[in-house]
């Protein structure tokens, strides 16, 4: 690492900044559950070769990425079931397209990431002898464990409880205990991926800069894992004013994994893709353990449980072969939800009042009151807003329902939706040649991207959702280990940039100079013809995307003729970027996020305009194609980005089953 004039620190970013460069082996962007995993299992494997890596993560370790606030559930841990039925739940739930080979994999590494989370201190709940439920505590004072094969307290078939408020903390701590202090760089914002001057289909490292300190970070490196979580912001969310910041997904994420690898043109695959949770109404609680713990129902205004009245609305989907056995798709609770909305059956209360008293019944007082601290647990471990609204509310779930509501659209490819980067699959005999990557050695790579030496996971792999926080950190391991043996086979120099470090500092700090360099235009600097800030470009971004690209304004409706108007309103928008304005380094963070924002939804909104019939009904509608159209449309959508000309051309790739129907 070289280190060019040192400057003082300050509040406000200098013109010039240093530049710090870097020259490694494996460069991990994210410090998230599949970053944590990948340095983990790099360390392990490559520290033998003595490769040089770093991990560069935009916040701070220990409590970054979308398991900040902790969780209350590990949602996959497979335990007696089997990863063939695994593949059939998450085929089923995603709408009959996703890639088995992937999801497949990950199933059968997943458990070994929870028994190594319980190692390293997660409090995982276990059953008792009498079948009742032991708390983390409880269990390790008995001297159960996963890992030992004792019986995990399941909320689902797919789902354990833990007390994970601590979650990420204990996940962070493995990882930098196996990097050590010296190969972590912690709030570094990763700008741009940069690829190799001789060619531009090999990865050669990328380009950040620090929020705190005015500098600006190059990575050369042979092995790129991008694992910069999904994208949030992109469209309008149902929260206002000062509630704006509230969001489900980590509101820090903000599309770098996707507008990063479509811009120097990897295959992206399912962008059409977008989970529309629902979640309890303005703090976004969590459902889960309500529905599958709790077993709570949700009902219309009438008291009414819309899943069987709306049953018939299942029905041409089961006749398909969708919405199969016990698993109703994610998306198509939704579809039945929105009905009651639209009708005016409106609010949907979770029958929190109903669940408890019904589960009350058999339990004596001690145990109500574990049980109704459960509850509140639930949000304490992983959503605390949620618990302040309910107090703030006089909210008593044992008295009273609380509304729910399908949120605003979150981008990601992790938790039950399926968006991102085509990677190749196992080099096994059992994956079919079209879901591998062969590179120019001739070898293929488990979970590498068509840019070679770069590799991702967790919500940066396409086509391949549920796979959570524990599947996250499994995937991760893969690639960190698959980046070793990627090093190791390209010995010698690492492949060098086209650009040069100063005319990178210079892109990335141009939002500063165009402050400077209008800021005295007017007395008020946020009203200003020559400017931007980065908040006004958020607003503007996700009123386009919402009343054009599906949002909640149009009951997540659009056609080709909206998303053609939302193009419009986001090309003149691109044009506008070019005037974005940053007033310091944290301004400088806002207006990257941004342009990542920008890329990612309107390469969304390419892909929902290609896919010509609503396959996610409830997560989004074509009104101009309704119908689920197997006969065009059972295979992936993928597009490429070609940066010379600046075209993205969409075009198919057929979908393959490798694990034969059984009811699941
Ligand atoms: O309740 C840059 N998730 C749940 N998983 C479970 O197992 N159980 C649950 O209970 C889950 N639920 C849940 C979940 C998430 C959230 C937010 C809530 C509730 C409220 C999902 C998992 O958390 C998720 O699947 C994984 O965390 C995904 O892992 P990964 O590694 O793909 O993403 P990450 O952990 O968010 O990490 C991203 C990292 O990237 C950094 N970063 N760094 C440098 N430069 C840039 N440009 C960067 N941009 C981002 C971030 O700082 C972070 O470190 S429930 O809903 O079901
Ligand atoms: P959520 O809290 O909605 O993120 O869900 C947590 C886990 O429970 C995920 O694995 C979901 O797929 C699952 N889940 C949530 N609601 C339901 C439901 N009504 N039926 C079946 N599974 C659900």
């Amino acid at each position: 690492m070289s280190h060019t004039p040192t400057q003082q620190q300050a509040g406000l970013p200098l013109a010039t900044p240093d530049i710090v460069e870097h020259d490694l082996d494996i460069l991990i962007i994210g410090g998230g559950m599949g970053a944590c995993g990948a340095a983990y299992e790099a360390v392990r494997w490559g520290d033998r070769h003595g490769l040089k890596m770093l991990m560069v993560d935009k916040a701070a370790l220990e409590r970054s990425g979308a398991v900040a606030q902790g969780l209350s559930a590990i949602n996959t841990y497979l335990g007696d079931n089997s990863p063939e039925d695994y593949v059939r739940m998450v085929r089923t739930d995603l709408m009959g397209l996703v890639r088995e080979d992937l999801i497949y994999d990950v199933g059968r590494h997943v458990d070994d990431s929870v028994h190594l989370f319980e190692d390293w201190g997660l409090p995982c709940w276990i059953k008792g002898k009498d079948g009742h439920n032991l708390d983390g505590a409880e269990a390790r004072a008995a001297g159960k464990s996963l890992r030992k094969g004792d019986k995990p307290v399941r909320s689902g078939r797919w789902q354990i409880m833990i007390n994970g408020e601590s979650y990420k903390c204990i996940v962070a701590e493995a990882a930098r205990k196996a990097l050590g202090p010296e190969r972590i760089l912690e709030r570094v914002f990763i700008v741009r991926l940069l690829t190799d001057k001789n060619d531009p289909g090999r990865i050669a490292g990328a380009v950040g800069f620090s929020v705190r300190r005015n500098e600006v970070h190059i990575f050369r490196a042979k092995a790129v894992l991008l694992a910069a979580g999904g994208a949030v912001n992109v469209y309008r969310p149902r929260s206002c004013g000062e509630g704006l910041g509230r969001a489900w997904y980590p509101v820090w994420n903000a599309g770098s994994t996707y507008a990063m690898s479509a811009q120097i043109g990897a295959e992206m695959t399912m962008m059409e893709n977008r989970f529309v949770p629902a979640r309890f109404k303005d703090g976004y609680g969590p459902v889960g353990a309500w529905f599958l713990l709790f077993r709570a129902k949700a009902v219309n205004a009438l008291g009414e449980d819309y899943c069987e009245t709306n049953k018939a609305m299942l029905r041409p989907y089961e006749e398909r072969g969708y919405a199969r056995g016990r698993v109703v798709p994610t998306c198509l609770r939704n579809h039945m939800m929105l009905r009651e909305m639209r009708e005016g059956r409106g609010p949907i209360l979770m029958d929190t009042r109903t669940a408890l008293r019904s589960t009350f019944a058999s339990l004596d007082e001690k145990q109500q009151k574990a049980l109704e601290s459960e509850a509140w647990e639930d949000f304490l471990d992983m959503c605390v807003a949620q618990a302040n609204l309910w107090a703030s509310t006089n909210t008593a779930p044992e008295e009273r329902g609380s509304e729910i509501m399908p949120t605003e659209p979150y981008l990601l490819g992790s938790h039950s939706g399926c968006c991102g980067i085509w990677v190749s699959g196992p080099d096994e005999d059992w994956v079919p040649a079209e879901y591998k990557i062969r590179a120019a050695n001739g070898k293929v790579y488990n979970r590498m991207t068509t840019i070679e030496g770069l590799f991702t996971c967790g919500d940066g792999v396409g086509a391949s959702g549920h796979k959570f926080s524990s599947g996250s950190h499994a995937e991760g391991r893969i690639a960190g280990k698959q980046m070793v043996r990627w090093c190791v086979d390209h010995p010698g120099e690492a492949p060098m940039p086209a650009q040069t470090p100063q005319a990178l500092a210079d892109m990335i700090y141009a939002p500063w100079h165009t402050f400077q360099t209008y800021k005295d235009a007017t007395t008020d600097v946020e009203v200003n013809p020559h400017m931007l800030t980065p908040r006004h470009f958020m607003l503007r971004l996700m009123k386009c995307t919402d009343e054009y690209g599906g949002g909640v304004s149009t009951f997540y409706i659009t056609s080709q003729a909206m998303l053609e108007r939302g193009f419009e309103l986001l090309d003149m928008l691109e044009e506008d970027s070019a005037r974005l304005a940053a007033r310091d380094l944290h301004e400088l963070l806002r207006c990257w996020e941004n342009y990542h924002r920008l890329w990612t939804v309107r390469l969304h909104m390419q892909h929902m305009a290609f896919r010509e019939e609503t396959r996610y009904p409830g997560f989004y509608y074509r009104s101009d194609h309704m119908p689920l159209d197997d006969a065009a449309w059972k295979c992936f959508v993928n597009s490429v980005h070609d940066p010379k000309s600046g075209e993205t051309r969409l075009f198919k790739r057929p979908y393959i089953q490798l694990v034969p129907e059984a009811d699941v």
